[in-house]
């Protein structure tokens, strides 16, 4: 399998759960301004929506969209348990949380890098993901990780968004049960890895 990535970006989630699941792989670096890879061609050409990240599976096919390429991998070795069953109850409330995450937090915090933005919409974008973040703060005050005690993809996935809030100079600490969260999940040799490998 071929991960396609770019720094700083949302491709960090699905390289740790390759990590996770210790799932062989090739990482491929995307220049996200450019959508030239390291290896000279054009991204477009293997993902049309020209986003990291993208998964190319060993029979060609380009997989994308966060959410779908975690949960893909997690099925490929069940028993480590990084997503319920599919068709399972718990499944569905795993897919409720990464819908959460990438449409009210991902998407949330995404307009902020746009230098552009005018402030007051910056002011109404920020507002409302600290509200999205107090839903967070409460569930995390309950258990240990976002869909239960056991690490799952969808912690994979907001430890990665987490790490862009300090671009806003929007401080963690202010959700204490997130703040230590995330501590929790940076100190898994998972996430250790793929920190070092995702430049
Ligand atoms: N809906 C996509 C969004 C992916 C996305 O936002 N990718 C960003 C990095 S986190 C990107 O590559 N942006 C570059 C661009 O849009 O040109 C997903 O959830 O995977």
């Amino acid at each position: 399998m071929k991960l396609y990535y770019a720094p700083h970006t949302c491709s960090l989630s699905p390289l740790i759960v390759l990590n996770e699941l210790g799932l062989p792989h090739e990482l491929i670096k995307v220049d996200n301004q450019t959508k030239r890879t390291a290896d000279g061609r054009d991204f477009r050409a293997i993902n049309p929506k020209g986003y990291v990240a993208a998964l190319e599976l060993d029979n060609g096919e380009v997989l994308t969209e966060g959410p779908a390429i975690i949960q893909y991998l997690a099925d490929l070795k069940p028993e480590a348990k990084l997503a319920p069953p599919p068709g399972s109850w718990p499944r569905v409330r795993l897919q409720e949380m990464l819908n959460f995450i990438t449409s009210e937090i991902h998407a949330g915090i995404a307009p902020l890098f746009n230098p552009e933005l005018p402030d007051a919409a910056r002011t109404i974008f920020r507002e409302r993901l600290l509200r999205r973040m107090a839903v967070l703060e409460q569930a995390l005050s309950q258990r240990n990780h976002l869909t239960g005690n056991a690490f799952t993809v969808a912690d994979a996935y907001l430890y990665t968004i987490l790490g862009w809030f300090k671009f806003f100079a929007i401080e963690l600490s202010q959700w204490p049960a997130v703040a230590a969260y995330e501590k929790r999940i940076a100190a898994r040799p998972s996430v250790q890895a793929a920190m070092q490998a995702h430049i």
